[in-house]
């Protein structure tokens, strides 16, 4: 399809209803919140009135059903996908408006917790990018993820009304409003057939977001669910003069929607979370049906027409949900609802740890959805007659297999069982998620399981946050590499290219110019462009060890201390991470990043030469700021924990260095890049594996090693936190006797030895540039159009 037409008269005229409506006498008494509200309204209405793609024949719609979509904001990159980023300047330009300053003005939705809300979100992009034809089905959160400050060094934690009232891209589609039951109890009726009583009937209102292909005239709904009720106000009651309790079922019904639970990779049993799950998936699945059932087409087609793609488990109970549709209310027997099911589901893992695989309570899920749980046990019970005849009488097998298993509802089971497709999300992970996950379901199913590696989009996370690197690729590349990563090849000779390496120096100078005066102004502390800009950006876990660049920062501090005039090469260590609010030892780990920062910061010896800064808040807007004007990338999970990873992609693409474990993309990257232009470090996950086997003893280290025993007695001694002695102790327990299941102290040496050959390879500028744009050559691959296309090909078979 064609790039949409930008109508200039359509979009002055909408303007001008805006400060009209303001009852304001001109555009020029708008405030930039008030010109930014209209300029998005306005696009939002010619994008509302475009129709959706027509999808290409015999292509499966996908939906992508996903409780947390991290979309980041949308005018900037919408006006960019739509390729009306100039002309709206040039036109807000003509009223003395500065269209990057109004930018500014939007608030970051911040709809998701981390890595596979950000995917999801990427996916979107790409899917209307390459014109498959896609629904994203989501929550409209009223509170996103929290805001994060830090008092005295702390974590603190406010919450984030992002306003989606007012949020202009929002259209509320309210001929698809949706009804959903909860609760009650199952009967049976004359003919014995199974019949729910629900206690509860909540609205689900459909909020839509336009998702914008990059300049093909494609606009597909990201649809995000917002529970109300049916008569959110008692009139009754009111008139009975119960005022308070007049509007109670409207409070009930809204509180579902109300917050984005902020845990990642750690589940916990909420009622109210399941109620979300179900919520969403209920709503999602009605629609589904609905529009196929309204194109005219049978119900026994729906999986030749539609593919449900399941963002881990969190929307597994769409399945259950599903088979009741069919059966309860569409009247089909179990073997022709089951058919159907069975064809239309894919997952995808994003997590081998034990504590993120959820599991309910069997009671909860009676208590909310007894009729799903009785479509559950009839799934486990089907399934078992197929364990029982692969492996007679192996109860061991069945305790493992089980769907439904000592009052536990394992969703990770259902989905595979349930699925036709499971996948991974890098070559590594996907590989463990068969060896170490599901080993006797690939037994039984070898061809469901799949392989796609992550990838991200190149609009938001090359072009858009970093304007400067894109026109150098445009006047260099003179194709769409936008649309065709891989074509970043074609830098590979100019790395070699002393011009070249200088323009592409500057700009990444430029950026860090950039990002050092918003590090001032957030947080009064200076640092200098010409210093390496080391960063760790995600989300705050034991696993991803952001301790052990901790012990790396107080490793270069005692070089310092030691030897005051030591040649060392200055730094910058960035962090940015939110922590779960329930989890002490993530939170420890930031105080003691913060502690150890300011008397870092404050050390005249130290000088210009380290500087250390946890920037508050990390979120998608702050990642677009950082992620160009990195050196240095810090990749260092624990092998085998990091399912992939997707900021090691966009950073390497922005020409940052990795340091890195050989975990889940890391790999990947490495072999596209080559050895000679990664800094891979520590133990591998055989390594691990076997280290752990043989009993690893962290104390046995730590004796061994004095240098070491020295940094950790230094945080022991409360050199850092004022003489306060506990400070630390979480973080310095978790390293201690019986502990340190993450091998910060195993992986130590091996991290400091690396962070040498960085320190080497940064002297000679030359060679480092060179590096660094062979990066940006060989990291096309990471493209999610690249991975729609996986997922077209192996999955969806679109
Ligand atoms: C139920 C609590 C909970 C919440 C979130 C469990 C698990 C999650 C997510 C699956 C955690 C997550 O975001 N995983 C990340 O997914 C990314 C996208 O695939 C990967 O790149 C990261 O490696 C993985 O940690």
């Amino acid at each position: 399809m064609a790039q949409q037409k930008f109508q200039q008269a359509r979009f002055k005229a909408a303007l001008t209803r805006h400060w009209q409506y303001l009852g304001l006498s001109s555009a020029q008494e708008m405030t930039p919140q008030q010109w930014w509200q209209a300029l998005s309204s306005a696009l939002a209405e010619q994008l509302a009135a475009h129709p959706l793609a027509k999808s290409a024949k015999r292509q499966r719609h996908v939906n992508y059903i996903s409780m947390e979509f991290l979309i980041g904001r949308l005018t900037g990159n919408n006006l960019l996908n739509l390729g009306w980023y100039q002309e709206v300047q040039a036109l807000l330009a003509e009223q003395q408006i500065s269209l990057s300053e109004l930018l500014e003005e939007e608030v970051d939705p911040a709809l998701g917790n981390g890595g596979l809300g950000r995917l999801a979100a990427c996916y979107l992009d790409s899917m209307a990018t390459v014109g498959q034809s896609a629904t994203g089905y989501g929550l409209n959160y009223q509170y996103g993820l929290f805001r994060q400050s830090f008092d005295d060094g702390q974590q603190h934690e406010a919450p984030d009304d992002w306003q989606r009232n007012h949020y202009p891209w929002f259209r509320h589609n309210a001929a698809l409003d949706v009804d959903v039951p909860i609760g009650g109890k199952v009967s049976r009726d004359d003919s014995g057939q199974p019949q729910w009583l629900p206690e509860v009937v909540i609205r689900g209102e459909a909020w839509d977001l336009p998702v914008v292909g990059y300049r093909n005239g494609v606009t597909q709904p990201l649809r995000l669910w917002q529970a109300s009720h049916r008569q959110p106000f008692n009139l009754t009651l009111f008139n009975d003069g119960k005022f308070l309790q007049a509007e109670q079922q409207g409070i009930d019904a809204d509180k579902l929607t109300k917050v984005l639970y902020p845990n990642d990779n750690h589940q916990e049993g909420k009622r109210l979370r399941l109620m979300q799950q179900y919520f969403q998936c209920a709503c999602s699945v009605a629609d589904i049906v609905r529009r196929h059932l309204q194109a005219g087409r049978p119900l026994a087609a729906l999986a030749q027409y539609e593919v449900i793609q399941l963002n881990d488990t969190h929307p597994t109970i769409a399945i259950p949900e599903m088979l009741r549709l069919l059966i309860d209310d569409h009247q089909l027997s179990w073997d022709d609802a089951w058919a159907i099911t069975s064809k239309l589901f894919a997952y995808t893992n994003h997590t081998l740890m034990p504590e993120a695989l959820e599991r309910w309570d069997e009671k909860l899920v009676r208590s909310l959805l007894p009729r799903h749980l009785q479509i559950i046990k009839e799934i486990n019970r089907c399934f078992k007659k197929l364990v029982e005849k692969q492996w007679p009488g192996d109860d061991a097998v069945w305790a493992k297999l089980a769907v439904l298993h000592e009052g536990q509802v394992r969703m990770a089971n259902l989905c595979v069982v349930s699925g036709f497709a499971v996948n991974g999300v890098a070559a590594l992970h996907s590989r463990l998620v068969v060896s170490d996950l599901f080993p006797e379901y690939h037994q039984l199913w070898p061809e469901k399981f799949h392989n796609v590696t992550n990838g991200i989009t190149p609009r938001r996370w090359l072009q858009q946050c970093n304007p400067a690197l894109a026109t150098l690729l445009d006047e260099t590349l003179k194709t769409d590499w936008m649309t065709h990563l891989d074509a970043l090849r074609g830098l590979e000779p100019l790395a070699d290219d002393a011009a070249f390496r200088q323009r592409y120096r500057q700009i990444k100078h430029d950026n860090k110019a950039r990002l050092a005066s918003y590090i001032h102004q957030l947080t009064g502390i200076s640092v200098n462009p010409d210093a390496i800009f080391d960063i760790q950006i995600k989300r705050l876990h034991e696993y991803k060890r952001q301790h052990l660049g901790l012990m790396h920062i107080l490793h270069c501090y005692r070089q310092l201390r030691d030897n005051p005039n030591a040649e060392i090469t200055p730094r910058v260590f960035l962090f940015g991470a939110k922590a779960a609010p329930g989890y002490y030892l993530a939170k420890n780990i930031i105080y003691a990043i913060n502690k150890v920062a300011e008397k870092i910061n404050h050390d005249p010896l130290v000088g210009d030469r380290l500087k250390v800064v946890f920037i508050p808040d990390y979120r998608i807007t702050a990642a677009e700021l950082m992620i160009p004007a990195a050196d240095l990338s810090e990749q260092i999970s624990t092998a085998g924990y990091e399912a992939s990873g997707t900021g090691n992609m966009k950073l390497a693409l922005n020409g940052a260095l990795t340091i890195g474990t050989l975990d889940g993309a890391n790999v990947e990257i490495a072999e596209q890049v080559g050895d000679e232009n990664i800094f891979i470090f520590g133990h591998t996950v055989e390594e691990v594996k076997a280290l752990k086997a043989k009993g690893y003893d962290p104390l046995k280290l730590r004796k061994k090693d004095k240098h070491l025993n020295n940094l950790l007695k230094e945080l022991e001694k409360g050199f850092f936190s004022n003489g306060d002695k506990h400070a630390f102790d979480m973080l310095l327990h978790s390293l201690g006797k019986g502990g340190d299941p993450w091998l910060v102290l195993a992986d130590f040496a091996a991290y400091c030895e690396a962070q040498q050959r960085v320190e080497a390879l940064w002297r000679d500028q030359e060679a480092w540039t060179r590096t660094a744009i062979l990066n940006t050559a060989r990291t096309g691959m990471f493209s999610s159009d690249r991975s729609i296309r996986d997922y077209q090909q192996r999955i969806w078979r679109a």
